[in-house]
């Protein structure tokens, strides 16, 4: 193959904003100037539930396919029937630091049966192979992902045709369409297969049509493949699925041989992919995965290509458009973007910064929508049938971090997915605290997966947290902080209401103490001592926080909704019991009751959990000054080193100690290839997406922060970017936000607030507020915070008063 170098001048195009431009404008492009040799350099499309890898072969092309259903095992109850009656005596183990036999009783009573939560699979590829074409003999290759549209592009130019070919996966249609089209008529020919490690042998099934010679089909022809997930430690595999690929052609012939779809000489072809399944829901498979397949698949057949691209892009961008990030493009923004990740830490390139932002939002959009499954650990893209940590929902961090994003970038729908984890959770979950815990409300530990499995899993170092529901409940509270959406608060109640009876069923006092503590606990996967229970303790820092957190919520919900009185009396005394958070010998905050920190046996641990406080909660903040000093105390004892996530933390937590230098710092460790795929997936290493959406989250920390009473307008602005403008963040209490700044300083801000709640606005200089021209307000210089009354629906004006 030849590869057209980068700097190629745009040939001529039918089309001249096609790719093969390669100059033309990249700010929200992904582009390469060859195929992708491995996964991890193909690109991804997804429409929530169905996704596709797409490599932009030339001879060879292949789409990976995933449908977010498609999982190992099926409806299981992993609760340990000895858990209840070993919780006593772990517990006596654990307060008398007899970690090791704790743990070891841990592992024998406590863990879920059987331990292993059944993992996440692939559905297999799509495979298109074109024998006219000949990878050496193609000049002016780019493939694009743009991220405006959600389509994907490759086009390259062959024996004088121009070959083009579009990937895009329709929410609207439930469909995967692939189109392709050649500048000269009758050039499309190719060779469709399906395949995967969980299938049978491909068959067709459309039937020749009507004066067909034999093995010729009439217009349109479907291959379709059959496949099972796994069985895991016992538990059936009980999810079946059915891939089809329909081929519409418009000229040449379309035959059907070796389990394959065979194209000759057509003008162009569309490709139609669907998936079905039997899920219906977390506890029934009853579905008829043929039908599913089929019913989308007949149904975008009958629209012309064009109008099923139309629909999509349409559908994307009321999503994907409401928020716009620009910041100034450099030399170094023209190039390949795994070239720019490359130089990223050497030559400037903002506009990178603003890609992998939206990235973030473009991978959110086509990974969790209302009615699919959340975004899993690499979101909805994998290409095994046993990924890493089984590509589940690891609520002790990752979870909650793929949805950081989701209400400040503008994307609440995208959450949907995650309150519904949440309402069969609490069901799920409901099973473990009263089996294993003798507790009413609702459990759920360190991972689930998609048969809502909340017991704990992986072994007492890691999966004795019983706080991971709690975090993730928390959602609830954090959707009604943006929208003040009290139906949705109403409906979700519940979840919220029932994590905190857990805790107040379960909290134990400390015989040291006398603080209200969980236990057997973990500060998520850190040891404070050697050995296999080292990290058995109780009342970490982090369950503290989370039940503060919770308590609050619950007892402020339950006034809103005027109900629950009495539950409300009960989490306001039990917070009061909570533990508090202390600093330590070192002047650090500690990440335990106890002050071990500085003989961890870890002291770089990649997960920094004490400092949820700090984010994605508020309780460390510029009015805990103590509490902020001992924060920037323990990240600077960490260090800046870390997993991709937990860059991606990091990024958010010196953006709330508003140092915005060294959150971009963190940025710029991130955006180098050891933690950045090629195709801009986060890696772990491996490739974990929570890293992609903590850094979009991190991006607009720097910008507005809204988690204190006050909503601060560029609170932690990188020296890096002087200059910039976003439209379209949404802040708590229902604020739109729009800035501008220049010269590292404000230029305008617009509020748009639709509550009509008082705005309380921090920024660094004194600010003048107008709505319609007509002074609203203006601030004295110090402090630095002007209040003002809004109304629903109307736009203020923010500039600083000279
Ligand atoms: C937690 C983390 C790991 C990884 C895994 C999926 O166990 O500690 O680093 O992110 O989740």
């Amino acid at each position: 193959m030849t590869t057209a170098p980068s700097t190629t001048p745009a040939v001529s195009s039918p089309d001249a904003t096609a790719p093969g431009s390669n100059a033309r404008a990249t700010a929200l492009s992904l582009w390469y100037p060859r195929p992708a040799q491995r996964w991890l350099e193909a690109l991804p499309v997804g429409n929530g539930r169905l996704g596709a890898m797409v490599y932009g072969g030339i001879g060879a092309e292949e789409l990976q396919l995933n449908e977010d259903t498609v999982w190992a095992g099926g409806p299981h109850d992993h609760d340990n029937p000895r858990a209840l009656s070993s919780l006593g005596e772990v517990r006596r183990l654990v307060f008398a630091g007899e970690w090791d036999r704790a743990a070891r009783l841990v592992d024998a009573d406590l863990m879920g049966v059987p331990v292993r939560q059944s993992p996440y699979q692939t559905v297999g590829s799509l495979r298109l192979l074109f024998p006219g074409l000949d990878d050496d003999a193609v000049t002016d290759y780019r493939r694009e992902l743009d991220l405006a549209s959600a389509v994907h592009t490759v086009s390259f130019l062959h024996g004088g045709t121009r070959h083009r070919r579009e990937v895009l996966a329709s929410a609207v249609d439930q469909v995967i369409a692939v189109r392709l089209t050649a500048d000269a008529p009758g050039a499309v020919s190719l060779a469709v297969s399906l395949d995967g490690p969980l299938a049978g042998e491909a068959f067709t099934l459309a039937p020749p049509g009507p004066g067909s010679s034999p093995g010729s089909l009439a217009g349109t022809a479907t291959l379709a493949l059959d496949g099972r997930g796994e069985d895991v430690d016992g538990v059936a595999g009980r999810v079946r699925f059915r891939a089809l690929a329909r081929v519409v052609r418009e000229g040449g012939e379309v035959s059907a041989r070796d389990g394959r779809l065979h194209v000759t000489a057509a003008d162009a072809v569309t490709l139609l992919v669907s998936v079905g399944t039997n899920h219906v829901s977390w506890q029934d498979l009853s579905a008829d995965p043929a039908r599913r397949a089929a019913d989308p698949l007949d149904a975008a057949a009958a629209l012309p290509y064009t109008e099923l691209r139309r629909r999509h892009v349409a559908d994307h961008q009321r999503l994907f458009g409401r928020v716009e990030l620009e910041l100034p493009a450099t030399a170094a923004s023209t190039r390949p973007t795994d070239e720019r990740v490359a130089s990223f830490a050497e030559d400037p390139d903002p506009q990178l910064v603003a890609l992998y932002f939206q990235y973030g939002r473009y991978l959110l959009v086509s990974c969790s929508r209302p009615g699919t499954q959340p975004a899993n650990l690499q979101g909805l893209w994998n290409d095994m049938t046993d990924p890493p940590w089984g590509c589940k929902f690891t609520i002790n961090i990752n979870t909650e971090m793929n949805y950081w994003p989701a209400a400040p970038t503008n994307l609440l729908e995208c959450w949907e997915p995650l309150l519904a984890l949440l309402r069969e959770l609490r069901v799920a979950g409901a099973r473990t605290a009263r089996a294993s815990y003798g507790a009413r409300g609702w459990v759920a530990h360190h991972n689930t997966n998609a048969w809502r499995a909340t017991a704990p899993t992986d072994g007492a170092f890691w999966g004795m947290w019983p706080t991971g529901g709690a975090w993730l409940a928390l959602t609830v509270w954090e959707h009604h902080r943006f929208t003040g959406d009290l139906d949705t608060l109403r409906a979700h109640y519940p979840v919220l209401a029932d994590a905190a009876r857990f805790f107040l069923d379960t909290l134990v006092p400390d015989p040291t103490s006398g603080f209200l503590v969980t236990c057997p606990s973990v500060s998520p996967e850190n040891a404070h001592h050697p050995g296999e229970g080292g990290s058995l303790c109780a009342g970490p820092t982090m369950d503290s926080q989370i039940l503060r957190d919770l308590f609050a919520a619950v007892a402020a919900a339950s006034e809103l909704l005027e109900r629950d009185a009495a539950l409300r009396a009960e989490v306001r005394a039990a917070a009061d019991r909570l533990p508090p958070m202390r600093v330590g010998a070192l002047g650090q905050l500690q990440e335990w009751q106890e002050d071990w920190d500085a003989d961890a046996p870890e002291q770089d641990h990649r997960h920094v959990s004490h400092l949820y406080g700090l984010h994605p909660s508020n309780q460390i903040s510029r009015h805990t000054p103590e509490l902020m000093a001992a924060a920037r105390t323990t990240l600077e004892r960490r260090g800046d080193a870390g997993t991709g996530w937990s860059l991606g933390w990091k990024i958010n937590f010196w953006a709330r100690l508003a140092d915005g230098d060294r959150s971009f710092k963190l940025l710029t460790d991130q955006l180098t290839p050891e933690r950045t795929a090629p195709n801009l997936f986060d890696l772990h290493p491996p490739f974990q997406i929570d890293g992609n959406f903590g850094a979009t989250a991190g991006v607009t920390e720097w910008l507005v922060q809204s988690h204190t009473d006050e909503l601060a307008l560029l609170p932690a602005l990188p020296s890096a970017l002087p200059e910039g403008r976003v439209r379209g963040l949404l802040a708590r209490d229902g604020f739109e936000v729009d800035l501008r700044w220049a010269d590292g300083a404000l230029v305008e801000a617009r509020l748009h607030s639709r509550l009509g709640r008082a705005a309380r606005v921090r920024a660094a200089s004194a600010l003048r507020v107008t709505r319609e021209g007509a002074e609203v307000a203006t601030a004295r210089p110090e402090p630095l915070v002007i209040t003002f009354p809004t109304r629903a629906g109307a736009t203020y004006l923010l500039r600083p008063a000279d």
